[in-house]
């Protein structure tokens, strides 16, 4: 850093100030974590200046013996922590281990049956603004009325009358635990493939705290860097015979060298997510979600399913008179990060939204327990209760903060 001050300092200067903002500020984005000391060590790396197109001892350059060994470790470290029998580190997105998924399994419009997005899916299940609407033809499921869960029945009926070739599970705002063996069930009964994007839970599958897809799933993909505390990147999970074809969909399919540096750092995230302590930490997760999610309710705000089992809490503000992105925007100014988030069958578009979505991974990396959790909730509820709370609130924020330092915690 000392070098980049002085080669560089207005970016210097701008990763201070970031550094500052995510030291001073409560951040609740669900998808985001703090990655361990060692994570930022292997990322900061020299394997960032190394050209490794290929896969281990099949490379299309010389010198890669070094990084070879860092890529073996981190297929073995993925398999072994998710008791997989394959593994690809090398997408450098959950979007692109899923297009991956896609360019290996189907053809361009072939049918696939996903979440909706407005229900909790992702933009690479199908919204036509993403490669993946573009190329493939979707059907989706959604959330019951009543229990706001996944609508088991819709996702038979469809896949009967659809007649999809993948059907995926997996969602990027959706609290509870999903039932692996019902999706795949329903997939055989169909003879359709069946994919598990895990990308929010792949901590909580990691840690035990929730089912996990292998032995459901034909193929999973997820991201690195939520639950999992790893450095910002995609993996590809699934059985041997599908290897071939999964690896030549990410090179050279879609994508050219990789990225050695975040590969190492992956290494070294599965290696600690491999540690006793890593369960601990997501069974706090899952804790801390539930008192959010409690102390939330408490305070008379409704939660899309009425509560958590996982990592996050989707708020629906429908009755309140408060949009999403106004409460996103006021709780920011209380040093509070959270995300408008679209509800079930939202009636305000993806820019302004009738809810809000909170997650405790990062917070709980920082050490934080449930009277930290607890006071959490009340200082949302303050501020979206009357936006004149942000006076108090935003000094609150700042000691609470100062009390659970970002490497202190699980990340000392
Ligand atoms: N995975 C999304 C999120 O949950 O924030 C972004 O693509």
């Amino acid at each position: 850093m000392a070098d980049l001050v002085t080669d560089d300092p207005q970016i210097a200067g701008i990763i201070e100030k970031e550094t500052i903002r995510q030291e001073q500020g409560l951040n609740l984005i669900a998808s985001e974590n703090t990655v361990s000391p060692s994570v930022l060590a292997a990322q900061g790396s020299v394997l960032t200046n190394k050209y490794a197109e290929g896969y281990p001892s099949r490379r299309y350059y010389g010198g890669c013996e070094f990084v070879d060994q860092a890529e073996d470790l981190a297929i073995a470290r993925a398999k072994k922590l998710f008791n997989a029998p394959y593994a690809n580190v090398q997408p450098h997105s959950g979007s692109q281990a899923n297009m991956a998924v896609y360019f290996a399994l189907l053809n361009p419009g072939d049918r696939i049956l996903a979440m909706d997005l407005s229900h909790g899916g992702h933009l690479t299940h199908g919204a036509p603004a993403s490669f993946s609407g573009r190329l493939f033809e979707f059907a989706h499921y959604g959330l019951t009325r009543d229990t706001q869960t996944i609508d088991m029945d819709q996702v038979a009926t469809l896949a009967e009358t659809f007649k999809p070739r993948l059907i995926v599970a997996g969602a990027s705002a959706y609290p509870r635990i999903i039932n692996f063996q019902k999706f795949a069930d329903i997939a055989a009964s169909v003879h359709a493939l069946f994919m598990v994007d895990m990308a929010h839970i792949a901590g909580l599958v990691a840690g035990g705290v929730h089912p996990t897809p292998v032995g459901y799933a034909d193929v999973i993909t997820s991201t690195t860097h939520k639950t999992l505390r790893g450095p910002r990147g995609g993996l590809i999970l699934g059985s041997d015979d599908l290897a071939a074809k999964i690896n030549s969909q990410i090179f050279p399919g879609i994508q050219g060298g990789p990225l050695m540096h975040v590969i190492a750092a992956k290494a070294v995230a599965f290696h600690e997510a491999l540690q006793p302590g890593f369960a601990r930490y997501q069974q706090q997760v899952v804790e801390n979600a539930s008192v959010l999610a409690r102390g939330l309710m408490n305070r008379g705000y409704k939660l899309v399913s009425n509560g958590t089992d996982n990592h996050m809490v989707l708020m629906d503000l429908t009755d309140r008179g408060l949009s999403g992105k106004e409460a996103e925007e006021r709780l920011g100014r209380a040093g509070i990060t959270v995300n408008k988030n679209t509800v079930p069958n939202e009636t305000k578009g993806t820019f302004v939204t009738s809810g809000i979505r909170i997650g405790v991974p990062l917070v709980t990396s920082r050490g934080m327990k449930p009277d930290a959790v607890q006071q959490i909730a009340e200082l949302i509820c303050d501020v979206l209760d009357d936006a004149a709370a942000v006076e108090q609130v935003a000094p609150a924020v700042k000691d609470l903060c100062r009390r659970y330092p970002l490497y202190s915690g699980e990340n000392a």
